[in-house]
């Protein structure tokens, strides 16, 4: 489980389908690629309920396997035990943090770091828009911002 195998992140957006099942798989094949990949419990949730169950935005299914990336996740919301067993929950926007932090005030033990992914990024663009009445072009500016900011998130935990 995450709290005993070191080391754990927990990508978190608004739904769960766009953006958090891109930077979740970006990581997985980063860590992979860097043989760390066992030392690490890797996942993502939604602050909502909206789509449970769900696969990802076929839009964020085109844009990994554009960049030669597959992903079997399936929408989950984020859960009261998250904030206990995550050492660190990786959310996209304002609003996401907000919905965090308020849900983590609720709970007795917890102890995740909730942070912006784009706090990690070397070019400074904090926030990973919600891209759901976007273009194409606006999934692939998400996925270049998880790129940048798993790189140095990986980086820092190494
Ligand atoms: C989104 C979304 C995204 C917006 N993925 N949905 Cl309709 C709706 C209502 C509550 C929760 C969710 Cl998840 C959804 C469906 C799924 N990335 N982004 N909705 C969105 C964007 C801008 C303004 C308002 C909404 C609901």
């Amino acid at each position: 489980m995450a709290s005993t195998s070191g080391k754990s992140v927990l990508f978190v957006c608004l739904g769960n389908i766009c953006r958090s099942p891109i930077a979740e798989a970006v990581f997985r094949k980063m860590a992979t690629e860097s043989g760390v990949v066992d030392k690490w419990v890797i996942d993502s949730g939604a602050t909502s309920d909206w789509n449970i169950g769900s696969a990802p935005d076929p839009r964020s299914l085109d844009c990994l396997k554009k960049h030669g990336i597959d992903t079997n996740h399936r929408a989950r919301q984020v859960t009261k035990e998250d904030f206990t067993t995550f050492e660190y929950i990786l959310c996209m926007d304002d609003s996401n943090k907000r919905d965090l932090d308020r849900k983590a005030s609720g709970i007795k033990n917890s102890k995740a770091k909730i942070e912006l992914l784009g706090s990690y990024d070397p070019e400074n663009q904090g926030v990973i828009q919600d891209p759901y009445y976007g273009s194409e072009k606006d999934f692939e500016t998400v996925y270049e911002q998880c790129v940048r900011c798993c790189r140095a998130f990986l980086e820092k935990n190494s």
